[in-house]
């Protein structure tokens, strides 16, 4: 066996029951064996033990009193996993599903995307398996009241800096500044996705969408093409999936098909954004209502459906794991040409297999996501400088983060000799720095 192979077989034998973080350390640290075979050193200095070993885990007890006057409880995490290059940096994920793997996962994923941006941010993810959905306002507060009220104790601007995720929005990032302000007395970025009246960054809702379509822009350009009459298929319709739709489209692209999780629509027209987000955004709603207000548009119960539309770009924005191998097949027979990953994690390790071994332009999440917590270090910088910047300016930086990110990633592949592997060049582009940094603060 070798390094890789020893580490990855103890982090499964020691983490039992977590098939999220296990199959997210698989991807990272095979690729990463050719960074092993060159850095001898690395395994005298444990540095992979160390990295798959989350700094600090927190898990707290999250009580709250429901609209009925009953107390809930649920369960809360902050997995603090590295900060070799900066403080810890990821957002919360408020969704019934959320475990300690998913955490994990999320959290490892997160060191090496946070590298991977240039800034100076360590990786960390939390979370709850409290459901925000069909909750009223006052339980949303509530719950986050009693979330923070813990984590406070744990977090702080040079320290921790949570953000939002699935769940996790301008509301809930809203209640849960106002409740650290509170206990801690202090007005500072310790949180990112902030309204703008209160310290947030223009520009860092449409961040996450939007990063994810320069980057793919980017890809194109390098290939003679572009976005203009590209066929796109997107899955989710929050935040990340609704600024990935509009930016491809105000590129010319024709954006058929999004999905919630209880279903897709596809509308052969292109979709009509304005009611997507009047539906998601303003009431809450269920992306079903779509097909009954927009004449040719049809819904199909179901997730799994979408990627049978024949699409020229796929963009998964919704969960992991949300395109498996059979999905991915799919996709490939249909023409596919370009898979990025607005999700974290979205494709199985199969449909990455799948995707690459058909020649597809594959760009992984840990890539193509950034966007979003790159445009968070810069409202942290803008917290820091006590100054805001103009929207074209924030704009601007985020489109050469994630032009430069793609460059990068594919100069690494390229050294290794995987010319076109992104999922590796990313793995290895990101873990460089984070290893140089480890090294040089010794045995921590
Ligand atoms: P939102 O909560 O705004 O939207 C999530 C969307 O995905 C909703 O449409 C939701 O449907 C759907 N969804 C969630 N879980 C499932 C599921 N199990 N099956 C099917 N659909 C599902 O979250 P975001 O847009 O912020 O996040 C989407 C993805 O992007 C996540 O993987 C997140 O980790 C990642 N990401 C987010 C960043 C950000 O800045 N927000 C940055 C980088 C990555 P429904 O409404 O029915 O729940
Ligand atoms: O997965 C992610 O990168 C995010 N949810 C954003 C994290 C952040 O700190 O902005």
């Amino acid at each position: 066996m070798n390094y890789v192979e020893k580490v990855l077989a103890k982090l499964k034998k020691q983490n039992p029951g977590e098939p999220e973080f296990h199959q997210a350390a698989t991807e990272i640290l095979t690729s990463l064996e050719v960074v092993m075979e060159k850095h001898p050193e690395y395994e005298k200095a444990g540095l992979l033990e160390r990295f798959v070993e989350p700094e600090r885990v927190i898990m707290f007890r999250v009580p709250w009193v429901d609209d009925k006057g009953k107390v809930q409880v649920n369960k809360g995490y902050r997995v603090q996993f590295n900060s070799a290059i900066g403080p810890y940096k990821g957002g919360l994920r408020f969704h019934p599903s959320v475990n300690l793997s998913i955490i994990k996962f999320l959290g490892l994923e997160q060191i090496l995307k946070n590298s991977l941006t240039g800034l100076p941010i360590g990786g960390g993810k939390g979370g709850s398996n409290f459901d925000p959905k069909g909750k009223s306002d006052r339980e949303i507060m509530a719950f986050c009241q009693s979330f923070m009220t813990e984590l406070q104790r744990h977090i702080g601007q040079d320290t921790d800096v949570p953000a939002g995720d699935i769940g996790v929005g301008g509301r809930e990032i809203g209640f849960l500044f106002g409740q650290y302000k509170k206990i801690r007395d202090e007005h500072v970025g310790v949180l990112t996705g902030r309204g703008l009246t209160y310290g947030g960054s223009l520009a860092r809702t449409e961040a996450t969408g939007y990063g994810l379509v320069y980057m793919t822009a980017e890809a194109m350009k390098m290939r003679g093409d572009s976005f203009e009459g590209k066929t796109v298929v997107i899955s989710g319709s929050g935040n990340v999936a609704i600024y990935a739709c509009q930016k491809a489209q105000s590129l010319g692209a024709k954006v058929v098909a999004m999905y919630d999780s209880n279903g897709y629509i596809y509308d052969p027209n292109g979709i009509q954004l304005d009611v997507v987000r009047d539906i998601k955004e303003v009431k809450r709603g269920r992306i079903k209502e779509y097909a009954e207000r927009v004449a040719g548009a049809t819904y199909t119960e179901g997730c799994k459906g979408i990627w049978a539309i024949p699409c020229d770009v796929a963009l998964p924005c919704a969960t992991q794991n949300e395109i498996d191998e059979e999905s991915a097949k799919l996709l490939v027979a249909n023409g596919v040409k370009y898979v990025a990953e607005g999700a974290n994690m979205p494709s199985t390790l199969k449909a990455i297999e799948t995707f690459q071994s058909a020649g597809i332009v594959f760009l992984p999440a840990k890539a193509a996501n950034a966007g979003g917590v790159a445009t968070s270090a810069l409202e942290m910088a803008q917290s820091s400088q006590r100054l805001f910047w103009t929207f074209e300016e924030v704009d601007a930086k985020l489109n050469q983060i994630m032009v430069n990110i793609y460059h990068n990633i594919d100069n690494a592949a390229k050294k290794y000799g995987m010319d076109g592997n992104y999922v590796a060049g990313a793995n290895i582009a990101g873990f460089e720095k984070v290893a140089e940094a480890m090294m040089a603060q010794g045995v921590v």
